[in-house]
């Protein structure tokens, strides 16, 4: 539940960080009306307002595509880097290695990601740079007005493309073989799955994949096709019913659900999610089942949703790495020039 007050003298409510939800909001949208990447941007509004994360903490990453375009329409106030296609990864590792205490996150497309950008992907994932890594996943590059995307399901059929024959990749199975340590799957047709997974992926100390089921309602979005709207709907087969729980909240919701189908995990900040399965019990630490589940749903052609695998005990890339408590950008040259004895005893070694 978020907690909120009202501000002195007026009727908005301001959350713990003192700031209204307008305050997490970006410009106007210029998508097409529909499009899932809009239904994504309002829940990234809602889930950083309702965790109480100062804007400014924020570095806000993209590629190119009218997903990357996405970051301007919400948190205005935070730090943002709109890159170059298949990009986002370098750039954003460089930007969290000079500042350390940010918190990145980033939003892709399929063809951003899993195209042009799929070696930069692949190495960010195993650097576990801390980052929420959306890819909001059409099957189709839309900016570009519809081509193919490596996401597109085999025998898709699109004006102007003709058949797809190329077989798809499965983003969430490559970050899992890249050894991802927080992979998640959505659909954008489930806003509040969508805004408790982001939450949970804001709160992971490390690179949490969300790989978002977005439809493009202007390419590819016919009734039988595997990202339209539609067949979301029909063949959505959700893991649990995902809850997280601020480190300051007591857990009451575990009362209210059967002993056996819950399942508790602990993230690194003291913050907790919860998931009631609503099959089978699911382990989302357990690597094998999530590939197994995957490989499942797969072969069935089920869209399965929810948190697949979580790895919370790894250490992010800067945990491994001796910085100073000051971020690398705020050193200054006082505090990087070593003093002149230490110059001498470096030069008597190196000649
Ligand atoms: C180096 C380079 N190659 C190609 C392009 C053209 N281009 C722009 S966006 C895009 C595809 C975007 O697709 P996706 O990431 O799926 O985003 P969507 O628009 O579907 O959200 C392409 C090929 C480019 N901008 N730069
Ligand atoms: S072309 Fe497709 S992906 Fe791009 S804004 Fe329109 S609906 Fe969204
Ligand atoms: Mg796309």
């Amino acid at each position: 539940m978020t907690e909120t007050l009202p501000m002195a003298g007026t009727n908005v409510q301001v959350n713990l960080a003192g700031l209204a939800k307008n305050d997490y909001r970006g410009n106007p949208t210029t998508l097409c009306q529909g499009c899932g990447h809009n239904s994504i941007s309002n829940q990234i509004v809602s889930a950083l307002f309702e965790m109480n994360i100062v804007p400014e903490n924020v570095i806000k990453f993209s590629g190119i595509g009218c997903s990357s375009k996405s970051p301007t329409y919400f948190m205005n106030r935070s730090f943002g880097f709109n890159s170059l296609h298949g990009r986002m990864p370098s750039i954003a590792t460089g930007a969290l290695f000079g500042d350390h205490h940010a918190k990145g996150l980033g939003v892709s497309g399929d063809g951003d990601t899993a195209s042009i950008g799929m070696g930069q992907f692949k190495h960010i994932i195993r650097r576990n740079v801390n980052m929420v890594y959306i890819v909001e996943n059409n099957g189709v590059y839309g900016l570009t007005k519809g081509q193919f995307s490596a996401t597109s399901e085999v025998g898709l059929s699109l004006k102007h493309q003709g058949v797809n024959q190329y077989m798809p990749v499965d983003i969430c199975m490559e970050g899992l073989a890249s050894n991802a340590t927080f992979v998640a799957r959505s659909f954008a047709g489930n806003p509040k799955q969508v805004k408790e997974l982001l939450k949970a992926a804001l709160a992971h100390n490390g690179t949490a994949l969300l790989d978002i089921i977005s439809p493009c309602v202007t390419f590819n979005n016919q009734d039988n096709t595997f990202h339209s709207y539609a067949w979301g709907k029909d063949h959505e087969e959700p893991l649990h019913d995902i809850t997280y729980i601020a480190p300051r909240n007591e857990i009451v919701l575990e009362r209210e659900m059967d002993e056996g189908e819950v399942r508790e995990v602990g993230l690194h900040d003291g913050s907790t999610v919860i998931l009631k399965n609503l099959e089978k019990g699911y382990d989302p630490t357990n690597r094998f089942e999530a590939l197994r589940v995957m490989e499942e749903a797969r072969r069935n052609n089920w869209l399965i949703t929810g948190l697949l695998y979580i790895d919370p005990t790894k250490p992010a890339l800067t945990d491994t790495y001796n910085l100073t408590d000051t971020p690398l950008n705020r050193l200054t040259q006082a505090d990087l020039r070593p003093a002149p004895d230490k110059i001498d005893l470096i030069n008597s070694l190196m000649f």
